[in-house]
């Protein structure tokens, strides 16, 4: 795997997580933003949050190798296959990071008021210190770390249009990390994020 010393660790402790402003162009990023919003199967699904069913403040859908289903609180999700334009994504960020992705979790932000809360992508099923690589398209949105033990400590970015972040090491393990609610923000953003499943 890449080192990338050029690029600074956004994390002061504990994790690791690198952030390439830029790494897709705006035409490129702009491409990406249309099709995906088309070709993508979105979906609102329910989740369960202390015994209530609500609905995800976002969109969402699941590709990835048809082989790799995955288990998430004891549903069994088979993904959708890949389709060209995140296999091509997903050509451009392995040839950064170093490794192979099996699937990809998407997420549509309708608007500022579409979030996600705190949580680490610590499942089982991807392993220990997963590596995983965010992608992001359209309206730039804040993105929160906290860290799991020393609660005071939090650190805050943007991940703007065609930027890349990829987290790694034990970031999953050490840090929550969410993206907040805005007032500010009336159109939509996109963000991938490839993970390997083990
Ligand atoms: O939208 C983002 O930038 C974060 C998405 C995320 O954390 C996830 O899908 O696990
Ligand atoms: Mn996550």
């Amino acid at each position: 795997m890449e080192t990338f010393p050029y690029i600074t660790n956004l994390l002061p402790k504990d994790g690791d997580a690198r952030l390439f402003p830029g790494f897709f162009t705006p035409a490129e990023s702009d491409r990406f933003l249309d099709t995906l919003t088309r070709d993508i199967q979105w979906k609102q699904e329910p989740i369960t949050i202390m015994g209530r069913q609500v609905m995800q403040p976002r969109l969402t859908a699941w590709y990835g190798d048809v082989h790799k289903s995955y288990t998430y609180s004891g549903v069994t999700m088979r993904p959708l296959p890949w389709n060209d334009a995140l296999l091509n994504i997903r050509a451009r960020i392995e040839a950064v990071a170093g490794v192979a992705f099996t699937s990809a979790l998407l997420n549509f932000y309708r608007d500022g008021n579409d979030s996600m809360g705190w949580h680490r992508d610590n499942e089982k099923s991807l392993g220990p210190q997963p590596v995983i690589g965010s992608v992001s398209f359209g309206a730039a949105r804040y993105f929160h770390f906290k860290h799991a033990k020393d609660k005071d400590l939090r650190i805050k970015t943007v991940l703007t249009h065609g930027s890349f972040l990829l987290m790694r090491g034990q970031t999953q393990e050490n840090w929550y990390h969410s993206v907040p609610k805005t007032a500010r923000v009336a159109e939509p953003r996109i963000n991938i994020t490839f993970r390997i499943i083990v």
